[in-house]
């Protein structure tokens, strides 16, 4: 068992980012059993969940004459448009049905404010509104993170970034990652993220 100052951030490992979902990662289930194994193994366990309510502002289906994954100009920068995706309860935004949720300490929800996406853990897309985990592992005097889950290229990579901006030590475990890859945005990520000081782990 690790130290009590050390998490496991599990991110988004829902339907919707699944094969036969929404948004599907390729091999999204594919993190499912590496992230059950690991979960003994951290004192601290967080989850996330991506958790829209209908008609987002981020879903392509919100915006007159716009395509999935087209990129529009937003109050707080620019936004990827997605499909409609992990809409509060539905399917798509349940956990994927073999991921171990009994041993998570807390399920962080974000996405839920109509106006902003957040794809951080940690700060919604404008970077300064929090979502309250910062909080909660410093209340809990934890200072390092491993994180995994979908999608490597976005909702990982974003709260690894913002992790890592915050002074927690911080390792993705790309093991139990996938990326959605945009227009190269998967390469881009993990240069972001070795260039932030983000332990890249390869299994
Ligand atoms: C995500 C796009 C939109 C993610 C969430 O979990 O990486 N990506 N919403
Ligand atoms: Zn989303």
């Amino acid at each position: 068992m690790r130290p009590a100052n050390e998490a496991l951030i599990v991110i988004d490992v829902q339907n919707d980012f699944c094969p036969g979902g929404a948004l599907a990662v390729t091999d999204g289930d594919a993190i499912v059993a590496p992230i059950n194994a690991m979960l003994p193994d951290f004192a601290a366990r967080v989850f996330t969940q991506d958790w829209h309510p209908a008609g987002h502002s981020s879903f392509a289906t919100s915006h007159k004459d716009k395509s999935p994954y087209d990129l529009i100009d937003m109050p707080y920068g620019k936004q990827v448009l997605w499909p409609d995706h992990c809409v509060q309860g539905a399917t798509g935004a349940a956990f994927h049905k073999d991921l171990q949720t009994d041993p998570a300490d807390m399920i962080i929800r974000k996405g839920f404010r109509p106006q902003i996406d957040s794809y951080s853990a940690f700060f919604e897309n404008d970077k300064t509104t929090p979502t309250g985990l910062e909080g909660y592992l410093r209340t809990r005097d934890i200072d390092t993170l491993t994180l995994v889950g979908l999608a490597t290229d976005f909702c990982v990579a974003y709260s690894a970034l913002d992790a890592a901006g915050l002074g927690f030590k911080t390792t993705v475990d790309l093991s139990a990652c996938r990326g959605i890859d945009l227009n190269g945005s998967l390469q881009t990520a993990l240069d972001q993220m070795r260039a932030a000081g983000v332990k890249l782990k390869h299994g």
